[in-house]
Protein backbone atom coordinates (compact mmCIF):
# COMPACT_ATOMS: atom_id res chain seq x y z
CA UNK A 1 0.00 0.00 0.00
CA UNK A 2 1.10 3.37 -1.05
CA UNK A 3 0.35 6.36 0.61
CA UNK A 4 -1.07 9.63 -1.83
CA UNK A 5 -2.26 12.89 -2.10
CA UNK A 6 -4.28 14.48 -4.44
CA UNK A 7 -5.70 17.60 -5.02
CA UNK A 8 -9.22 18.11 -5.81
CA UNK A 9 -10.88 21.16 -7.58
CA UNK A 10 -14.51 22.42 -9.09
CA UNK A 11 -15.73 25.65 -10.37
CA UNK A 12 -18.69 24.41 -11.78
CA UNK A 13 -22.15 23.01 -10.97
CA UNK A 14 -22.72 21.71 -6.95
CA UNK A 15 -18.94 22.48 -6.38
CA UNK A 16 -19.04 20.58 -2.85
CA UNK A 17 -21.27 17.62 -4.30
CA UNK A 18 -18.58 17.38 -6.74
CA UNK A 19 -15.55 17.03 -4.72
CA UNK A 20 -17.56 14.60 -2.64
CA UNK A 21 -18.84 12.34 -5.46
CA UNK A 22 -14.86 12.49 -6.66
CA UNK A 23 -13.87 11.14 -3.13
CA UNK A 24 -16.75 8.36 -3.27
CA UNK A 25 -15.83 7.30 -6.78
CA UNK A 26 -12.21 7.33 -5.70
CA UNK A 27 -12.86 4.92 -2.95
CA UNK A 28 -15.16 2.60 -4.35
CA UNK A 29 -12.34 2.14 -7.41
CA UNK A 30 -9.44 0.96 -4.83
CA UNK A 31 -8.00 4.66 -4.23
CA UNK A 32 -9.07 4.26 -0.24
CA UNK A 33 -9.43 7.59 0.74
CA UNK A 34 -8.59 7.94 4.48
CA UNK A 35 -8.88 12.03 4.87
CA UNK A 36 -10.15 14.64 3.35
CA UNK A 37 -8.67 18.17 4.25
CA UNK A 38 -11.07 20.93 5.08
CA UNK A 39 -12.58 22.33 2.03
CA UNK A 40 -11.42 26.34 0.91
CA UNK A 41 -13.10 28.69 -1.67
CA UNK A 42 -9.83 29.99 -3.53
CA UNK A 43 -9.76 32.92 -6.02
CA UNK A 44 -8.77 31.45 -9.59
CA UNK A 45 -4.23 31.38 -10.42
CA UNK A 46 -3.52 31.17 -14.46
CA UNK A 47 -6.96 31.81 -15.96
CA UNK A 48 -8.35 34.68 -13.95
CA UNK A 49 -11.93 34.99 -16.10
CA UNK A 50 -13.70 32.22 -14.47
CA UNK A 51 -15.96 31.24 -11.02
CA UNK A 52 -13.85 30.72 -7.89
CA UNK A 53 -12.49 27.23 -7.02
CA UNK A 54 -13.64 24.78 -4.16
CA UNK A 55 -9.98 22.84 -3.65
CA UNK A 56 -9.06 20.22 -0.61
CA UNK A 57 -6.45 17.68 -0.50
CA UNK A 58 -7.28 13.91 0.10
CA UNK A 59 -4.90 11.60 1.69
CA UNK A 60 -5.56 7.96 -0.34
CA UNK A 61 -3.94 4.69 0.02
CA UNK A 62 -3.42 2.45 -3.30
CA UNK A 63 -1.88 -0.20 -4.58
CA UNK A 64 -2.44 0.77 -7.68
CA UNK A 65 0.91 1.64 -10.08
CA UNK A 66 1.06 5.34 -10.60
CA UNK A 67 0.43 4.82 -14.11
CA UNK A 68 -3.05 2.80 -13.44
CA UNK A 69 -3.73 5.12 -10.45
CA UNK A 70 -3.70 8.24 -13.08
CA UNK A 71 -5.82 5.93 -15.35
CA UNK A 72 -8.36 5.15 -12.67
CA UNK A 73 -8.13 9.21 -11.71
CA UNK A 74 -9.52 10.03 -15.41
CA UNK A 75 -12.12 7.81 -15.41
CA UNK A 76 -13.43 9.25 -12.16
CA UNK A 77 -13.19 12.80 -13.90
CA UNK A 78 -15.13 11.45 -16.68
CA UNK A 79 -17.77 9.84 -14.58
CA UNK A 80 -18.07 13.37 -12.61
CA UNK A 81 -18.96 14.80 -16.72
CA UNK A 82 -15.49 16.49 -16.98
CA UNK A 83 -14.84 18.32 -20.29
CA UNK A 84 -12.05 19.16 -21.15
CA UNK A 85 -12.25 22.86 -23.35
CA UNK A 86 -9.98 25.58 -22.36
CA UNK A 87 -6.61 24.80 -20.99
CA UNK A 88 -6.80 25.69 -17.32
CA UNK A 89 -10.56 26.79 -17.47
CA UNK A 90 -13.61 25.73 -15.49
CA UNK A 91 -14.45 22.42 -14.25
CA UNK A 92 -16.84 20.23 -12.68
CA UNK A 93 -14.07 18.30 -11.54
CA UNK A 94 -9.66 18.63 -11.19
CA UNK A 95 -8.25 15.60 -9.79
CA UNK A 96 -4.34 15.82 -9.48
CA UNK A 97 -1.63 13.23 -8.31
CA UNK A 98 -0.10 15.46 -6.17
CA UNK A 99 2.34 12.87 -4.34
CA UNK A 100 2.87 9.54 -4.36
CA UNK A 101 4.99 8.14 -1.38
CA UNK A 102 8.28 9.66 -1.33
CA UNK A 103 8.37 8.23 -5.47
CA UNK A 104 9.95 11.07 -8.11
CA UNK A 105 8.17 10.27 -11.62
CA UNK A 106 9.29 12.05 -14.89
CA UNK A 107 7.19 10.57 -17.55
CA UNK A 108 5.48 12.21 -20.61
CA UNK A 109 2.73 11.39 -18.72
CA UNK A 110 3.27 11.76 -15.21
CA UNK A 111 5.54 13.93 -13.40
CA UNK A 112 5.65 13.41 -9.51
CA UNK A 113 5.38 15.35 -7.33
CA UNK A 114 3.05 17.76 -9.59
CA UNK A 115 5.29 20.22 -11.08
CA UNK A 116 3.27 23.15 -9.59
CA UNK A 117 1.84 22.34 -6.34
CA UNK A 118 5.07 23.93 -4.52
CA UNK A 119 3.86 27.30 -5.55
CA UNK A 120 -0.20 26.70 -4.77
CA UNK A 121 -1.93 28.61 -2.03
CA UNK A 122 -4.93 26.17 -2.97
CA UNK A 123 -2.97 22.51 -2.71
CA UNK A 124 -0.56 23.93 -0.09
CA UNK A 125 -3.35 25.04 2.57
CA UNK A 126 -5.66 22.45 2.60
CA UNK A 127 -2.17 20.00 2.55
CA UNK A 128 -1.16 21.54 5.00
CA UNK A 129 -4.20 20.98 7.34
CA UNK A 130 -3.53 17.31 6.54
CA UNK A 131 0.43 17.02 6.57
CA UNK A 132 2.36 19.80 7.67
CA UNK A 133 5.51 18.34 8.28
CA UNK A 134 5.51 16.06 5.12
CA UNK A 135 8.60 16.84 3.28
CA UNK A 136 8.97 16.84 -0.95
CA UNK A 137 10.54 14.20 -1.93
CA UNK A 138 13.21 16.10 -4.25
CA UNK A 139 13.81 19.49 -2.71
CA UNK A 140 13.31 18.02 1.36
CA UNK A 141 11.58 21.07 2.31
CA UNK A 142 8.23 20.19 4.86
CA UNK A 143 4.85 21.34 3.22
CA UNK A 144 4.51 24.04 6.67
CA UNK A 145 7.76 25.59 4.88
CA UNK A 146 6.39 25.97 1.13
CA UNK A 147 3.19 27.16 2.31
CA UNK A 148 5.13 30.00 4.95
CA UNK A 149 7.12 30.73 1.75
CA UNK A 150 4.09 32.41 -0.73
CA UNK A 151 2.91 35.37 -1.33
CA UNK A 152 -0.71 36.33 -2.55
CA UNK A 153 -3.27 33.94 -3.67
CA UNK A 154 -6.56 34.27 -1.50
CA UNK A 155 -7.82 30.76 0.09
CA UNK A 156 -11.12 30.62 2.16
CA UNK A 157 -11.74 28.07 4.36
CA UNK A 158 -15.49 27.33 3.03
N1 LIG B 1 -6.65 24.63 -11.06
C1 LIG B 1 -5.99 24.98 -12.16
C2 LIG B 1 -5.73 26.37 -12.52
N2 LIG B 1 -6.14 27.31 -11.53
N3 LIG B 1 -7.09 27.86 -9.45
C3 LIG B 1 -7.66 27.48 -8.30
N4 LIG B 1 -7.98 28.41 -7.38
N5 LIG B 1 -7.94 26.16 -8.02
C4 LIG B 1 -7.63 25.19 -8.91
O1 LIG B 1 -7.89 24.00 -8.64
C5 LIG B 1 -7.01 25.55 -10.14
C6 LIG B 1 -6.75 26.93 -10.37
C7 LIG B 1 -5.50 23.97 -13.10
O2 LIG B 1 -5.83 22.71 -12.76
MG1 LIG C 1 -5.05 20.93 -11.82
MG1 LIG D 1 -5.55 17.92 -13.59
Amino acid sequence: MKTIYLGLGSNVGDREANIHGAVDALSAGGVFVKRLSPIYETEPQGLAAQGWFLNAVAEAETELFPLQLLGRIHAVERKLKRRRTVVNGPRTIDIDLLLYGDSVIATPKLRVPHPRYRDRRFVLAPLADLAPALRDPETRQTVATMLARLRGQTVVQA
